[in-house]
Order: C-alpha cells, then structure tokens, then sequence
C-alpha cells in the first residue's frame, strides 16, 4: 500500500472516511487502522518501526483531544507523517491541532486544518507526494485541480 492511514480511535472514522474517499477517487492505494497512542502503545511502536519496511510513502494519522498518536509515529519512522486534528467536543479541535502541530524540533510531523478540511488535504497532500513518482496518480490530482476550478467558476451562476 502506497499509504497507511491510522486512527487514534474508531471513533475518528466519519472523518477519516473523507480522507479514505479521497484517496480512493485519485487512486491512491491505502490501509486502514485504529492505533491508540494512549491505549495501545506497543502496537503503536511496532506500527512505526515497521512502517518502512511496508514500504509505506506516506503515513496519514488522525486523532482528537491529547493527539500524540502523529507525533508518536513519527517518533518511530523516517516515512513521512501526515497530522490530521480531528475536530474535539469539548475544545472543538484547537486541543488536537496543537497536540499535533508543536512538535521539538527533529521530529516533523506535517499538520493539516483542524475537522473536514484537514481530513480533506491530507489526502490530497498524500497524492501530491506519490504524484511525484506516479504518473496515474498525477493525473487524478489534475484533473480533480481541473474540475475544483470549473466548478467555482460555475458557482458565479447562483448569484443571478
Ligand atoms: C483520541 O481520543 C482519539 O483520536 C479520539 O479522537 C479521542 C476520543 O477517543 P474515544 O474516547 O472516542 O475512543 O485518542
């Protein structure tokens, strides 16, 4: 699989599902999984340490509230890791999103928009990268590109 695509909990899956969907429509390839950094942090280590070794390009990883898992995986891999903030109850996601973003220096993890929009370009953010080596891949981002434009062009038509 081009990408691992993780989840703090299964609770995160209606936003991870946006991702899932837009790596599916720009074909790129990927699996799923719940990894809990708090509640599972062997599973975590391992998943890490292996990460390359699958020969994963990209990790994607979303979690809410004290969200260590993108940090963590990123503790255990050179793969590049992906942060989605998933959008919190009590905090509406600001916890996640500087839970993910302030890594120390050494450790990057690339951190994308709190809730749907960073779910959104984390895909899109993935395939940019395997675009660089996959042409079909390419394409698909181009003429997604293609179609976004068309269709705020076209939206100026509600207005009248
Ligand atoms: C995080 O805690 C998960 O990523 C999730 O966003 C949040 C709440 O998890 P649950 O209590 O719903 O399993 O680890």
């Amino acid at each position: 699989m081009q990408v691992a695509l993780v989840m703090g909990s299964i609770s995160d899956w209606p936003t991870v599902k946006q991702t899932a969907d837009l790596l599916t429509e720009l074909h790129v390839s990927y699996d799923t999984h719940v990894i809990s950094a708090h509640r599972m942090p062997q599973e975590l280590q391992q998943f890490g340490e292996s990460a390359k070794a699958e020969q994963y390009q990209t990790i994607i990883a979303a979690a809410g509230g004290a969200a260590h898992l993108p940090g963590m995986l990123a503790a255990n891999t050179t793969v590049p890791v992906i942060g989605v903030p998933v959008q919190s109850h009590a905090l509406n996601g600001m916890d996640s999103l500087l839970s993910i973003v302030q890594m120390p220096a050494g450790v990057p993890v690339g951190t994308m928009a709190i809730g749907n929009a960073g779910a959104k370009n984390a895909a899109l953010f993935a395939a940019e990268i395997i675009a660089l080596q996959d042409s079909d891949v390419d394409q698909q981002l181009q003429a997604y590109r293609k179609r976004q434009t068309e269709e705020a062009i076209e939206s100026n038509a509600q207005l009248h």
